[in-house]
């Protein structure tokens, strides 16, 4: 890889401890465009303080952040928004939001907020596909006091791993060519063998109305992702560069697995290495001891490892089977390997009638597999645990890897291993409300394919009426997807609590929930954040082609909506809010 970069300002840093202040922690960030070569094939792409990806901030909590960003693209208004984090709005940086009208070329804009959390976040462009084309990066931040880390959270090693892809065509190439074509990057089209096979299995009958369905959805049998031809990587490395992260024997490692792709949902796991999962999307968890995860757009979990062995390969296998982001553990007294393995690509998933919310249907075809859902639904008492399901289906393929397996959810995870479940999450900390909601928000996913159009309760961004809930109240938010893609769901400035079955004190915190194909994911929500969040789905050309409201946090009296989420206020705003 080799970055040009016309400026080579390095990350400026300054903090000012006091114990009667919070401390001030600066960073500037410029944001520019440099070569970047990963492929053989040098293209223009973003660069931040010259660096592809952007650099990782860290702060403490209680920090005052000041972020200076300085925006050196030559005709394009640019953004960054802070991932997950608890800020005033006008900090949030979605443009169009809260009176934040995006950086302007030549222009710049401090960020200023309380860090209120901890945890593992990242931050992103929130103007067009500036996300995809680089302007992305980690963002931590560390506990006040040390001491209130959890003994089973103390590692001597910690890394990022951040996921995400490079494309050689730009945002907008690809934007553009999914305009033309929902399927223009489609070249997983099944076979005729593939059909072949299920004829051999399910008979004639059954393959012709499957088939004639699918056609009248004019949908592909194989979309698992809409855009191809990505190169995915791990902390902006390609396979080939093999990021590693050094360790010695006995060591406890936190591997930070940030999933900043655009467009990709990845099956991660470190053969021969058990991960305890510790936080997902940032905030803590009950330990879950796992074998592999699937992780969506825009989630992160925090897993520790404690390698024996020499060497470890992180596989990180996009959900199409499309390529893996790889890297490596090893040990830092050894010798490194002379080359790296090219993991074997799992079979990829057809999606079934299940996926497309037929499954409580009764004329669901015989010979559809019950019961197939990594990510939670609603009830998730009644069906058996996931990864057994995995297993029955797994056995078979291991005769024949290359026929592709049934279901969204199956990511043919091996017999006797576990993968992690959504119902796995359980808050490390009780949750502060624990209220039921008093209303319900349907949020409806959908999408037209002939006009590549992705949709929020049948309408696209530019159409939509915004949400509006009153201040301080509880609500639960139900996803509905009417879609045969998964959509991974982000609610910026709160944290929803994920229902996935667990006791209302257990529900975990996210800021991004994958609502698979055809199923229904509710979370509850207490609307303690004055403002107006985006509500989109975090797969970029969805978001940019119209899945994305507004969600208006206001106070309500005498049916006089007044939503002053002042941007000039915003500090005393924050600090307002800090505790519930
Ligand atoms: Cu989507």
């Amino acid at each position: 890889m080799s970055i040009k970069f016309r400026h080579s300002l390095l990350v400026g840093l300054c903090v000012i401890s006091s114990s009667a202040f919070a401390a001030v922690k600066e960073y500037h960030l410029i944001i520019d465009e440099g070569k970047l070569n990963l492929t053989g094939k040098p293209v223009q792409r973003i660069t931040v303080n010259g660096q592809f990806p952007a650099p990782t901030l860290e702060f403490t909590e209680g920090d005052e952040a000041i972020i200076h960003v300085q925006n050196n693209l030559d005709h394009q208004d640019s953004s960054l928004h802070w991932h997950g984090l608890l800020l005033p709005g006008l900090m949030d940086g979605v443009p169009g939001f809260n009176g934040f009208q995006g950086i302007k070329p030549g222009q710049k804009f401090s960020y200023r907020f309380k860090v209120r959390q901890n945890g593992t976040y990242w931050y992103h462009a929130h103007s067009k596909g500036q996300e995809q084309d680089g302007l992305y990066g980690a963002l931590l931040i560390h506990p006040k006091n040390r001491n209130t880390i959890p003994a089973h959270e103390k590692t001597e090693r910690d890394y990022v791993v951040m996921l995400s892809e490079f494309h050689e065509q730009s945002s907008q190439s690809i934007q553009n060519n999914l305009k033309k074509s929902a399927d223009y990057y489609q070249n997983q089209r099944e076979t005729v063998g593939d059909i072949w096979q299920q004829i051999k299995r399910d008979g004639l009958k059954a393959t012709w109305s499957d088939r004639k369905m699918w056609n009248q959805m004019r949908m592909l049998k194989t979309d698992l992702s809409d855009v191809s031809g990505y190169t995915f990587l791990v902390n902006g490395k390609t396979p080939e560069q093999n990021w590693t992260g050094p360790f010695q024997s006995n060591e406890k490692v936190r591997l930070r697995f940030i999933n900043a792709a655009a467009m990709s949902f990845f099956d991660v796991r470190i053969p021969n290495l058990k991960m305890t999962v510790v936080s997902a999307d940032g905030q803590p968890v009950k330990p879950v001891s796992i074998d592999e995860f699937r992780i969506g757009a825009a989630e992160t979990y925090d897993v520790i490892v404690e390698p024996t062995a020499v060497h470890y390969q992180i596989q990180a296998e996009s959900i199409d089977r499309s390529g893996f982001a790889l890297g490596s553990l090893h040990d830092q007294t050894q010798a490194m390997p002379h080359h790296i393995s090219q993991p074997a690509a799992r079979p990829r998933a057809l999606l079934t009638m299940q996926d497309m919310g037929h499954a409580e249907q009764h004329e669901m075809p015989q010979h559809m597999p019950a019961g197939h859902s990594m990510h939670s639904e609603k009830s998730s008492d009644d069906e058996p645990a996931q990864h057994d399901l995995h297993a029955q289906h797994s056995m078979p393929e291991q005769k024949q890897p290359a026929r592709p397996v049934e279901g969204w959810a199956n990511a043919s995870t091996p017999v006797g291993h576990k993968a992690l479940q959504y119902r796995d999450l359980k808050s490390l900390f009780p949750q502060p409300d624990v209220r039921e909601p008093e209303s319900e928000l349907v949020i409806r996913l959908g999408g037209n394919m002939e006009r590549y159009i992705w949709t929020i309760n049948g309408k696209k961004y530019s159409e939509a009426e915004p949400l509006q809930v009153k201040y301080g109240q509880r609500i639960r938010l139900k996803f509905i997807n009417d879609s045969m893609m998964a959509h991974p769901m982000h609610l910026h400035g709160m944290f929803m609590q994920l229902e996935n079955g667990q006791p209302a004190g257990d529900l975990p915190n996210k800021h991004t929930i994958v609502v698979p194909p055809g199923k229904t994911v509710t979370a509850l929500l207490t609307a303690d954040e004055l403002g107006e969040w985006a509500i989109h789905c975090h797969l970029l050309y969805h978001m940019s082609a119209g899945m994305m409201n507004k969600l208006i946090v206001a106070h309500v009296n005498d049916n006089r909506t007044n939503m002053t989420a002042k941007p000039q206020s915003a500090q005393s705003q924050g600090d307002a809010h800090a505790h519930h």
